[in-house]
């Protein structure tokens, strides 16, 4: 199957977006964000993504059709949230599924909770309040094979990372201009958050850390290198004994890698793997499955364009022995 057959949406009733994709029960089950039309102003703070619920796809096979098992998660079920499920993730452990979103709170603030399935297709349970200690956005789970799983998070500018420099929310002068409470120009960039998780998989064992991106000479990453620069939706894979947090860059729009020894980081950067889709925003998740390894994001391609009206999708990716990811153009195989 060559990647232009691939590169369709997965389901077409529904707009998806953000997906994080994991291998349970021997199937890839896809947990996407739920786009809705909206009357939201289209502006860097994010305002224009109203998302209400969560539905869940689930393909037996690649190649097989997309099954769209219905509403998992609502809004209305959650106490503690008050708007705007962005990007998820899930995992499973002790034999339950959990699912983790985030969303702002009753006083505006992005937060990430948890909830709970006997299922991998939900219907989750929600937690009665968001995991303590986090803040932002784009939760993604990595549970390494000493059976430790960390969280992974942040998102700059809507996502609200660069409010937090100071251990509590400020703020700040971004409703006047994006992204101006953020290091600039030279200053090493904002990484994404990581903490360790206890083994029941709603709480943290460890205080959240950033975790630091290097670039060739070992020097941080810097604020102004926006086209390697972390922004948000960070992803973690293993191969061949190594990390790989990938990410997109946000305002120039690619999704890119970087590797490590350790899930703490640091992470030393690697390369693009895909360059700028249809529409603003650029997220990803990289799977195995079946010994082929595959790339799941989405673009705005099914709403003509429309940044807040994505649709995931997914393609085959080359891996080389030393870890290396083959860069991709998104319309050619
Ligand atoms: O879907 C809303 C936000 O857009 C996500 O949280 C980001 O990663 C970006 O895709």
């Amino acid at each position: 199957m060559g990647n232009s057959e691939f590169n369709k949406p997965l389901v077409t009733h529904i707009y998806t977006a953000d997906p994080s994709v994991h291998v349970f029960e021997g199937k890839l089950y896809i947990y996407p964000s739920h786009d809705l039309e909206n009357d939201g102003v289209d502006d860097d703070k994010g305002d224009h993504f109203k998302m209400k619920d969560y539905h869940v796809l689930s393909l037996d096979d690649v190649g097989a059709p997309c099954v769209d098992h219905g509403e998992a998660l609502h809004i209305k079920d959650v106490p503690w949230a008050s708007e705007q499920m962005w990007a998820p993730d899930a995992a499973f452990k002790n034999g339950k599924y959990y699912f983790y979103f985030p969303a702002k709170d009753k006083e505006g603030k992005f937060r990430i909770g948890a909830a709970v399935s006997d299922k991998p297709m939900g219907p989750f349970k929600a937690e009665p309040d968001y995991i303590q200690g986090t803040f932002s956005i784009d939760p993604a789970v990595f549970t390494d094979d000493d059976n430790q799983s960390y969280m992974y998070w942040g998102g700059l500018w809507g996502g609200q990372l660069e409010k937090w420099q100071t251990g509590s929310f400020v703020p700040g002068e971004a409703d006047i201009t994006v992204g101006s409470d953020g290091p600039q120009g030279d200053e090493p960039a904002l990484g994404p958050y990581m903490a360790e998780m206890n083994d029941d998989m709603v709480s943290f064992k460890t205080k959240p850390v950033e975790i630091k991106i290097l670039d060739e000479s070992g020097e941080p990453i810097k604020a102004g290198d926006t086209d390697r620069r972390y922004f948000e939706g960070p992803c973690m894979h293993k191969f061949g004994g190594k990390y790989y947090l990938s990410y997109s860059t946000g305002d120039t729009h690619f999704l890119v890698y970087a590797e490590g020894d350790n899930p703490k980081g640091p992470f030393t950067y690697k390369g693009r793997i895909l360059e700028p889709v249809i529409g603003w925003t650029t997220h990803h998740y990289i799977v195995e499955f079946k010994d082929k390894w595959y790339l799941f994001y989405h673009d705005s391609s099914l709403s003509d364009g429309k940044t807040p009206l994505r649709c995931v999708k997914f393609r085959e990716i080359q891996i080389e022995a030393d870890g290396t990811i083959k860069t991709m153009k998104p319309y050619e195989d």
